[in-house]
C-alpha cells in the first residue's frame, strides 16, 4: 500500500470502527489486512480493498453444516490466537447456522437454519466440515431427522457459494481410509459438481479467512485448482518452502526418531515425510499465530500428507514419499523475476511478521508462492482430454 493511500485509510471513520470492534489498532487492522493480501497473492495496492471490504461490506450469511469428523476444523478456527483470528472471521461472516457452536438446539436451530437460507436466498456461503456418509442411503449421518446427503444438496440448492472445509468434506478425508466402511466422500462428488475445498486435517483457518475475504472485496471466489483447492494456498509442495530443505538437499536426514539428526534438524524424508508430494502452506503460514515452530515438520514429525487424497490416511507413514518436482527450494533466491504480478515483498513482509516467521525468509516464500504445479495441472488436463476423447 502507498504511503498516501495509508494515511488516508488510517484517517478513514469506517476502518477505526472495524479496528476499535475487534480490539486492535487501526495499524494493527490494516496491518492485518495487507497481511491477508499477501497471502492470497494479490497485487500492490489491493490490501487497502480488502481493508475496505472486511471494514464495510455486509457479512455474507454463513451456513456451516457438520458432518462426519472430528470438529477440528471448527476447533482450529477458533483456536487460532494473535491477533484473535477467530474475532475477525466471526466479524468477517454472520455465522447463522452451525451444530456446535450455536446455544439453541433441535427445531429452534433447524428454523434458525430455514430461516437464514429463505432471508439470503442465492447470497449465502455454505460451508461443509465432515465427510458425507453414502452407504445405504447415507443412514449412518442424520441431522433434525435429514441424512448428511440430503442437507448437503438440499443447502447447496440456494447457496452463492459452496466451501467444503479440511480434508474430510474435501474428498472424505479420515472417515473415507479403507474399508472406508459408511462410503465416506467429499461434498463434490455427493453435489457432482466442482465445490472450493479447503483440505487439511485441519485445515489452516488462514486460507479458509483469506478465501472469503476474497469472496467479500471481488464477489467471486479464488482461483483453484482442479482438485478445487485455492492456488493462492495449494500451489508449493510443502518441500519447497521447508525449514529442512538445505538438509534435503545436502543429503542430511534424520533415520529414527530422537537420534542425532533428529534432535539436529535434519531433514524427514527417510521417516517417511510426504512433503515432497503435498501441496499445502502450512511451512509459511504456520497454525494458531503463535510465531515459529508451530507446524508438524518443524516439531519434528514427518508430515502426512493431510492436505493430498491419496497420500493423507491411505499411505503408510513411514513410507517414502514420491518426489514430484525437481523445483529447486523456495528458499534459494529465483534467476529471473517477474514484475508485477504476486505479492510484494512488503506485502511478504508484513505477512512474515504476522505469522511470527523469520522477516527475510518469509518475505521471500511468500514471495515465491506461485504456481509450481502449473506442470502437473497441464498434465492433468491433458490427461483428462485423452480420457474423454477415448470415451467418445
Ligand atoms: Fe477433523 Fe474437520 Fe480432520 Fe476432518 O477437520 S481435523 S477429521 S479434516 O473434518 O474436524
Ligand atoms: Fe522438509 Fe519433509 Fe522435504 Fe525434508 S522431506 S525437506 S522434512 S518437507
Ligand atoms: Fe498436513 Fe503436512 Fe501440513 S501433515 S498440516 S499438510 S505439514
Amino acid at each position: 500500500m502507498a504511503n498516501t493511500e495509508l494515511i488516508a485509510l488510517e484517517r478513514d471513520e469506517r476502518i477505526s470502527a472495524a479496528a476499535r470492534r475487534l480490539s486492535m489498532s487501526r495499524r494493527e487492522f490494516l496491518q492485518f489486512c495487507a497481511a491477508l493480501s499477501a497471502t492470497l497473492g494479490l497485487p500492490q495496492g489491493a490490501d487497502a480493498a480488502v481493508a475496505e471490504a472486511v471494514a464495510v461490506k455486509k457479512r455474507p450469511s454463513v451456513i456451516w453444516l457438520h458432518f462426519q469428523d472430528c470438529t477440528g476444523c471448527t476447533e482450529s478456527m477458533l483456536r487460532a490466537e494473535h491477533p484473535t483470528l477467530e474475532k475477525l472471521i466471526l466479524d468477517v461472516i454472520s455465522l447463522d447456522y452451525h451444530e456446535t457452536l450455536f446455544a439453541a438446539s433441535g427445531h429452534q436451530v433447524e428454523a434458525a437454519r430455514l430461516k437464514a437460507m429463505a432471508e439470503n436466498k442465492g447470497q449465502y456461503i455454505l460451508v461443509v466440515e465432515g465427510s458425507i456418509p453414502t452407504r445405504d442411503n447415507g443412514i449412518y449421518c442424520k441431522v433434525g431427522g435429514k441424512t448428511a446427503m440430503e442437507l448437503t444438496k438440499e443447502c447447496a440448492a440456494d447457496a452463492a457459494a459452496v466451501i467444503a472445509i479440511g480434508s474430510c468434506a474435501s474428498w472424505g478425508g479420515m472417515p473415507s481410509t479403507d474399508p472406508n466402511p459408511t462410503e465416506a466422500k467429499g461434498v463434490a462428488a455427493v453435489l457432482g459438481k466442482p465445490v472450493v475445498t479447503i483440505p487439511g486435517c485441519p485445515p489452516n483457518p488462514y486460507n479458509f479467512l483469506s478465501t472469503v475475504v476474497h469472496f467479500l472485496t471481488f464477489g467471486k471466489l479464488p482461483e483453484v485448482d482442479s482438485l478445487g483447492r485455492p492456488k493462492f494456498a495449494y500451489s508449493r509442495l510443502i518441500h519447497e518452502n521447508c525449514e529442512r530443505r538445505a538438509h534435503f538437499d545436502a543429503g542430511r536426514f534424520a533415520m529414527q526418531f530422537g537420534d542425532a539428526g533428529h534432535r539436529q534438524g535434519f531433514c524427514l524424508y527417510k521417516l517417511g515425510c510426504k512433503g515432497p508430494e503435498t501441496y499445502a502452506n502450512c511451512s509459511v503460514i504456520m497454525f494458531g499465530d503463535a510465531g515459529a515452530g508451530t507446524w508438524p515438520v518443524s516439531c519434528g514429525h514427518p508430515c502426512i500428507g493431510c492436505t493430498e487424497q491419496g497420500v493423507g490416511f491411505q499411505k503408510p507413514i513411514h513410507t517414502l514419499a514420491k518426489l514430484k518436482s525437481v523445483e529447486p527450494s523456495a528458499f534459494l533466491p529465483r534467476i529471473v523475476e517477474e514484475k508485477g504480478i504476486g505479492a510484494t515483498v512488503g506485502a511478504a513482509a508484513l505477512l512474515a511478521a504476522v505469522a511470527g516467521a523469520a522477516a527475510g525468509a518469509g518475505a521471500m516464500t511468500a514471495r515465491n508462492l506461485g504456481l509450481s504445479h502449473q506442470a502437473e495441472e497441464a498434465e492433468r488436463a491433458k490427461q483428462n482430454k485423452t480420457s474423454s476423447s477415448a470415451e467418445v
